[in-house]
């Protein structure tokens, strides 16, 4: 009782006071008074009672909340989960019996640090959202939780260690028993079926039952779909094995049909080891292979939860000239033209001979599967001009070049889109087209920058390839019956490739020499392809202008630049001078300075392995390969960017910049 005053002293004393200030009012005869301060006494004592009420409420007694004290350090004492409890400063303060049951070392001394417990996975987690610990022993597995608890004005961490072995398992079982899915084709196949292997049926079967073999060890399931492409579904755990083995059953392909005359035998492998379903898996392997085919063939991509990763690439140097490539995109291609409604066709900004050759031959491929192709040019396209002139002289061009915005009005969910001669987004002719739709084709010859902003349906990129023409003509000998390419065609291909290899002299291979072969026959005379690079008037004075103002630097290097400030046309001059200035006696290096706008752009070209330009350009951000590059340096000024192409050159003759360039591929 004497408690109670003691707590409710002063709401006791202020009533106290209202009822005798009541009493005195009523004794005076003062009856308003006297009524008004018992009314308010009332108000008081109720308002007083129901804020006790509620607070009484939310209170446990003292008796029940030192018995739920005592349950739970019971209850913890005998949890299976083995617990633990670390103060503030990291410091064991206590622990169950379940812990020490796993705690081998009895590392979980009271007093000692949490650190250095279970190899520190019991220490509290910095951000919240991170994994949980976990921790394996015995082949138990647990996963640690932490729940900061209160005691008298300090703050405790409880880690629990669910034992979570079952589901730890299940999901170990799961991933080693997950279905992969995988694909694969010999790669030289066509010529075994032209006939260039009269024994081809033996070779064929040999790589058959090899493979056979070969998934029977891992208990897959392989079955041949068409003539020499298989596909195969097997245990998710044996691709550790493959991958360990650097995928050997394509030496061991090669090795077996090595022995039947001619080349051997190679197989492209293409490994879904991934989640999702079946149809998936299908299209992530097709993929998989797609990309090992790209780099060559005779190899295997394995394309897991995270990453695609190539292996087994040991037997390429003898296919370097393989047409394989083309033929796969050259397949896929035409099943994608065959299902679409039209075609939309582009290539890079500022159009070359090369870009829109390339553009033309992919309407031709179009034509021929009864589709309406869909060029997008633009007025401003002066250097095309010559091209285009030749062409619109066929009836079925009438109404093929279209401006990007009408293009716009073209693309419907089953138009295909096809880009050629750029893989870079900001490059493309149009951006807002390659955004908008919906299946998309890349056929490139310059080397792949970054992933594309979007999935794409197929893509054929082949740095070692001379130019886009070169790759869709390849295409094109695959899949044009006889005779149904016009000469126009065939001769506007071969400019192509005239322009992109510098009549022959650069970046030529086998494969070039055998797509201009195939335009020859098709009627592409070179003398009429050269007439489409004869230059204007215009065009001539200002190249001279250009070429007067070449220096030497460092002996073999020629350095030029245009006066004033250019436009885009002009700095496409600049790019044909760095061409021209290689043709130059003791010249192995060409840097050509124009200033676009507010902005400086450099055209580097060499023709010596020392010198490797696409290394300089990196000296202002830009890049390239080593016999062809460029940059861009944004607010600046001719005469600034050619003391700095001296520094740059410097630098790399030095061997400052190559180190610096290798250190950042290496980071
Ligand atoms: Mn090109």
């Amino acid at each position: 009782m004497k408690k109670v005053f003691a707590n409710y002293l002063a709401e006791l004393l202020s009533l106290a006071a209202l009822l005798v200030s009541s009493v005195i009012s009523f004794v005076t005869k003062n009856n308003v008074s006297g009524w008004i301060c018992l009314a308010i006494a009332f108000v008081f004592a109720v308002i007083v009672v129901c804020v006790q009420l509620f607070k009484l409420r939310w209170k446990l007694p003292e008796q029940t909340e030192k018995s739920i004290s005592a349950l739970t350090v019971s209850f913890l004492m005998k949890l299976e989960h083995p617990a633990l409890l670390v103060d503030d400063h990291g410091k064991v303060i206590w622990h169950n019996e379940a812990l020490s049951e796993i705690d081998k070392s009895k590392s979980a001394k009271h007093g000692a640090n949490v650190s250095g417990i279970f190899e520190g996975v019991l220490m509290p987690r910095k951000n919240s959202d991170s994994e949980p610990a976990e921790y394996t022993a015995d082949n138990r597995h647990f996963t640690v939780q932490h729940y900061p608890v209160f005691g008298s004005a300090k703050k405790y961490d409880l880690c629990i260690m669910y034992d979570d072995t079952g589901l730890f398992e299940s999901k170990k079982y799961i991933k080693m028993h997950n279905p992969a899915v995988m694909y694969i084709v010999v790669d030289n196949f066509s010529e075994l079926a032209q006939g260039l292997k009269d024994n081809y049926r033996a070779s064929s079967a040999k790589v058959s039952s090899v493979l056979t073999e070969w998934a029977s060890t891992f208990n897959g399931l392989i079955k041949e779909f068409e003539r020499d492409k298989y596909i195969c579904v097997f245990d998710e755990q044996y691709v550790a094995d493959m991958i360990e083995s650097d995928f050997d059953i394509i030496d061991l392909v090669s090795a077996v049909t090595a022995s039947d005359g001619g080349a051997p035998l190679t197989i492209s492998i293409g490994v879904a080891a991934t989640d999702g379903s079946f149809s998936e898996k299908e299209e992530i392997a097709m993929q998989a292979l797609q990309l090992a085919l790209q780099k060559g063939g005779a190899q295997a991509v394995v394309r897991d939860r995270t990453q695609a990763r190539n292996y087994g690439a040991r037997v390429r140097a003898a296919k370097k000239d393989s047409k394989g490539p083309s033929r796969n995109a050259a397949f896929t291609l035409s099943n994608l033209i065959e299902n679409c409604s039209n075609v939309i066709i582009m290539g890079h900004k500022n159009p070359d001979f090369d870009s829109i050759a390339a553009c033309v031959g992919i309407a031709r491929l179009a034509f021929m599967h009864g589709k309406r192709p869909f060029i997008i040019t633009s007025e401003r396209d002066a250097d095309i001009t010559p091209a285009l002139r030749l062409i619109s002289g066929l009836p079925e061009y009438k109404n093929v070049f279209v401006d990007d915005i009408y293009a716009q009005e073209l693309i419907t969910p089953s138009a295909l889109l096809v880009i050629v001669d750029v893989n870079n987004v900001d490059m493309f002719a149009s951006a807002e087209v390659y955004n908008n739709a919906s299946q998309v084709v890349i056929i490139d010859h310059h080397i792949k920058k970054e992933d594309f902003t979007k999935s794409i349906s197929l893509e054929f990129i082949d740095p070692s390839a001379s130019s886009a023409s070169e790759l869709v003509s390849e295409i094109l000998e695959e899949k044009l019956s006889a005779g149904s390419m016009k000469k126009e065609e065939a001769i506007l291909l071969f400019s192509g490739i005239l322009l992109d290899t510098q009549n022959f002299t650069r970046g030529t291979g086998v494969r070039t020499f055998g797509a201009s072969f195939y335009l020859r026959s098709l009627g592409a005379d070179p003398g009429e392809a050269k007439e489409l690079f004869k230059n204007d008037m215009d065009e001539y004075i200002k190249l001279a202008r250009i070429e007067r103002n070449i220096y030497r630097y460092k002996d073999n290097i020629a350095v030029s630049f245009f006066d004033g400030i250019g436009n885009d046309v002009d700095y496409r001059l600049c790019c044909t001078v760095a061409d021209r200035m290689l043709t130059i006696e003791n010249v192995d290096a060409s840097f050509v300075v124009c200033q676009v706008g507010n902005d400086v752009r450099i055209s580097a070209r060499s023709r010596s392995d020392e010198l490797n330009v696409g290394t300089v350009m990196t000296f202002f951000g830009g890049g390239g390969r080593f016999d062809a590059a460029a940059c861009k340096i944004e607010n600046t000024e001719t005469n600034e960017v050619l003391k700095q192409l001296e520094t740059a050159i410097d630098d790399f003759c030095e061997g400052r910049l190559r180190r610096k360039e290798d250190e950042s591929t290496a980071s």
